[in-house]
């Protein structure tokens, strides 16, 4: 039933292209880089700045000695990018306190007490990683709290990984984070994933269980699909984690119909979340909106380095869940993966 395929070469069981069996597989995708430190576009702020590109070589390097099940190194962050993170910190702060979903604002306060979130401090993966999973807090000689998460993960990568390499790390409840600072000349936006996307726009949502659920189920459907359902599974991922929006019961009524979208939507897509100059082009002004149909989404074309041109919303996570599930079912694999959190690894099932 199960047999093991080098990595690059075609699966032997399946007939489709390898992908990771196991949570320790992601070893072998997360050394799949296209492109970071010395890759950087000409356009990008910091491929001028060689003390900048020194800094990513060394960011890059830690990433990829990187194995799973190994404490997350604790990046001593330098006196300028601690400024940079403090500047997006205050003003994020301001707009997502406006504009952030109720998820991600409860969820972001837990972080703020328990994993060293301040304008002060750029938290660390590792103490994440242990929030993450749940925690236990004493109230009193005998009495504890303990408050259990979603047991995601995060890990190092050095940048871009390929959306397959990428989207299967979800399958196992693995997020790969960069942990490199964006450049301090741009701090509103930058076209590429840095920690501050992560930290300030990815982790508070991986604390809820819906969320999590949500996007489980796109990693487990993106395991050994074809280039084009793969594609369809990058898109629908990023109109949702990445930028996705989200309306109360009402946004669809008459009355609200024509209101502003900062008073229709609230927000929980994390590249939106991240940026102060996308989060309000996106809700202060008059950005397209438009209700999350995957048929629809994925003939909507992901723009890298600049703001998206359409943005879309559903009421919430389970009509995300929902709409994503009917849309995968439909998705035809040779075979049925399995996945098994006991050990962390799926079982390959012939469907034939
Ligand atoms: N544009 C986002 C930001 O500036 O934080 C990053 C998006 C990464 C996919
Ligand atoms: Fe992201």
């Amino acid at each position: 039933k199960e047999q093991y395929t080098e990595p690059g070469s075609d699966d032997a069981t399946t007939g489709s292209e390898w992908f990771p069996k196991s949570i320790y597989d992601l070893d072998i995708c997360a050394k799949r880089v296209i492109m970071y430190g010395a890759g950087l576009d000409a356009d990008h702020p910091g491929f001028k700045d060689k003390e900048y590109r020194e800094r990513r070589m060394m960011f890059g390097e830690l990433a990829l000695q990187y194995k799973h099940g190994e404490p997350i190194p604790r990046i001593e962050y330098t006196d300028s990018e601690r400024k940079t993170w403090g500047v997006i910190y205050r003003k994020l702060r301001e707009l997502h306190k406006k504009y952030a979903c109720k998820q991600f604002l409860d969820n972001f306060d837990l972080l703020e007490r328990h994993c060293g979130y301040s304008e002060n401090n750029i938290p660390q993966l590792e103490d994440i990683c242990k929030f993450l999973k749940g925690f236990s807090r004493s109230l009193g000689p005998n009495e504890s709290l303990f408050s259990a998460k979603t047991g995601f993960r995060v890990r190092p990568v050095a940048g871009y990984l390929s959306a397959r390499d990428f989207l299967a790390g979800l399958a196992y409840r693995v997020f790969f984070c960069t942990q490199y600072v964006r450049h301090h000349a741009d701090p509103f936006y930058t076209p590429e994933p840095d920690t501050v996307h992560e930290l300030m726009g990815h982790m508070a949502l991986f604390a809820d269980p819906d969320f999590a659920q949500f996007s489980q189920e796109i990693g487990l459907a993106s395991l050994g699909a074809s280039e084009e359902d793969l594609k369809k599974l990058a898109t629908l991922y990023f109109f949702s984690i990445e930028f996705g929006l989200s309306s109360d019961d009402a946004a669809d009524s008459p009355m609200k119909e024509h209101g502003s979208n900062n008073e229709r939507f609230k927000v929980y897509g994390a590249g939106l979340l991240s940026s102060a100059g996308e989060l309000q082009h996106a809700v202060e002004g008059s950005a397209t909106i438009i209700r999350f149909d995957p048929d629809r989404v994925v003939e909507q074309e992901c723009l890298i380095t600049t703001f998206q041109s359409a943005y879309f919303y559903t009421r919430n996570f389970e009509e995300a869940q929902q709409k994503l599930r009917m849309f995968t079912n439909n998705m035809k694999r040779p075979f049925i993966v399995r996945y098994n959190p006991y050990t962390e690894s799926v079982e390959v099932l012939n469907n034939s």
